[in-house]
């Protein structure tokens, strides 16, 4: 992480938390062979992201078919200030999946033309991540401080929970509740709100249900950055547990179930193969034409928001949309 640490930023503005797994290959090596055992075969969406994951994910957001980060960028730009006026008092602004925290800029600098300083608590599962843009932002902004958790959601969120805050804006932006099922969704959203005060505020961003066409092409973009974001979940495997996926002999399938509202993502194997990991000393056979689950990212209507605010211990204050109203931005108050 060398070349992520330029000298000028000074430590006393940041401070970051390492949760993640001292054995970090623990944790995958234990889902992969559970994974890889279960009918059908599925992966966590966390193992996307490690640093060229992470990577190939901010690619995906800069695709023209990618519509849901212009989409989110163009509501921030255009209603930052309206967002943060409806908290008042000092703000303490936390981030749950900060990433690159480039949308986040938005919403910091709105919260600065009202108080003359701030304290950020990004939590993400990327150290690497969450080390280079918490960096950048202080670089950027003198009367920023950072306090960063690199850990999953529930493990941050605990820590998180531990120390008294100001009043509290929560960002979950870039429709990060998409990658989780209704259940998860519900799960994570109740643990934010415990670590909420009644007056605080979550804004949520989240993609909305729309045609087949527009959301089978965002997950389908012809440069093929997502089959690549995708398949590196083997590649991933190879390089960290010895594994020998041909990646050639494997292809990126996403398509739109419009009965349940999702998009769902596969790794499909092109022929019958007989693949070997060493590190988990095990030997996985694919039929041809057979799956690995890698993802789910389910599409949201306005009533759908509600409905999980209503039984998460929010309720909806505003929702923004984008111009083609295909992204919504909704300020959530803790009741
Ligand atoms: C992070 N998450 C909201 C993305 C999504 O759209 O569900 C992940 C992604 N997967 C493929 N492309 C983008």
């Amino acid at each position: 992480m060398a070349e992520t640490q330029p000298a000028q930023v000074s430590e006393e503005r940041f401070l970051i938390h390492n949760l993640v797994k001292r054995e970090p290959r623990a944790g995958l090596a234990e889902d992969v062979r559970r994974g890889l055992s279960s009918k059908p075969k599925r992966f966590l969406p966390k193992y996307f992201y490690d640093q060229l994951g992470s990577q190939l994910f901010e690619a995906i957001c800069l695709l023209p078919e990618y519509y849901l980060t212009l989409a989110e960028n163009e509501i921030l730009e255009h209603y930052a200030d309206e967002i943060v006026s409806s908290l008042d008092g000092n703000t303490t602004l936390l981030e749950m999946g900060s990433g690159s925290a480039s949308k986040t800029r938005l919403i910091i600098e709105a919260l600065m033309r009202k108080q003359p300083e701030l304290l950020f608590i990004p939590v993400d599962i990327s150290a690497s991540a969450l080390d280079s843009s918490s960096r950048i932002l202080l670089q950027s902004y003198p009367q920023l401080k950072v306090e960063a958790y690199a850990a999953d959601y529930f493990a941050g969120l605990t820590e998180v929970g531990k120390k008294p805050r100001a009043r509290t804006l929560a960002l979950f932006l870039g429709s990060n509740v998409s990658n989780f099922d209704p259940e998860e969704a519900l799960k994570f959203l109740r643990a934010l709100r415990q670590v909420l005060r009644e007056g605080d505020a979550l804004l949520l961003g989240a993609d909305l249900k729309k045609e087949r066409r527009v959301l089978e092409a965002a997950y389908n973009d012809a440069l093929g950055v997502t089959a690549a974001f995708n398949l590196n979940v083997l590649a991933r495997i190879n390089r960290e547990l010895g594994g020998n996926f041909d990646l050639r002999a494997f292809q990126h399938r996403a398509f739109y179930n419009e009965a349940v509202g999702r998009v769902e993502i596969y790794i499909e194997s092109m022929r019958a193969q007989t693949v070997a990991i060493s590190e988990l000393e095990m030997e996985v056979q694919f039929g041809a034409g057979e799956h690995i689950h890698t993802e789910n990212s389910y599409k949201y209507d306005l009533s759908d928001i509600a409905r999980l605010a209503a039984e998460t211990g929010f309720t909806p204050a505003r929702t923004w949309l984008d111009r083609k109203q295909q992204f919504s931005s909704n300020l959530l108050l803790a009741v």
